[in-house]
């Protein structure tokens, strides 16, 4: 089987504010490998089926907009245990109870402008990177493996 892997995006308030440099840091510093990396102006369908299941929500039409609103930065992230470490260091999805050190916790006030998305099962990582990156992902070695892995 393949290592996990999870779907992270900078929303298009986090790239308006020059915070895609920060938040690909985190990652890469906590030792996860890049796999997808693009600047994507997102067609309005692909918006609708990434947030399926939210689509009864009160909230899911000024979301699908919000995503719209501009340029997101869509990245996929490999690595044992990515997704759940993910959210962590994502933190909560209302930026009010996200804490201190995280993404949300340090650059965000509001739920509706939370800066980043990041899947929230295995499952959901692979289904998400697949929508997002129909070209497919860059199969690649790193050469710090031995100093990241037992
Ligand atoms: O996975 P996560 O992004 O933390 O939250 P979800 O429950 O999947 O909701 C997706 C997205 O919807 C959230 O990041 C902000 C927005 N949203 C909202 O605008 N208002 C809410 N009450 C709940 C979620
Ligand atoms: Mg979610």
């Amino acid at each position: 089987v393949r290592a996990e892997i999870s779907y992270i995006m900078v929303k298009p308030d986090g790239v308006q504010r020059g915070l895609v440099g920060d938040i690909i840091s985190r990652f890469e510093r906590k030792g996860y490998k890049l796999t997808g990396l693009k600047l994507y102006q997102t067609p309005r369908e692909v918006a609708e089926e990434h947030y399926k299941d939210l689509s009864a929500k009160p909230f899911y039409k000024d979301l699908v907009n919000y995503i719209l609103s501009g340029p997101v930065v869509c990245m996929v992230w490999e690595g044992k245990g990515v997704v759940a470490t993910a959210r962590k260091m994502i933190g909560a999805t209302n930026p009010l109870a996200s804490e201190p050190g995280t993404i949300r916790g340090d650059f965000a006030i509001e739920v509706g402008r939370n800066v980043i998305h990041g899947s929230d099962s295995p499952e959901n990582g692979e289904r998400e990177a697949g929508l997002w990156f129909k070209e497919g992902l860059v199969a690649w070695d790193q050469t710090m493996t031995p100093w990241l892995k037992e």
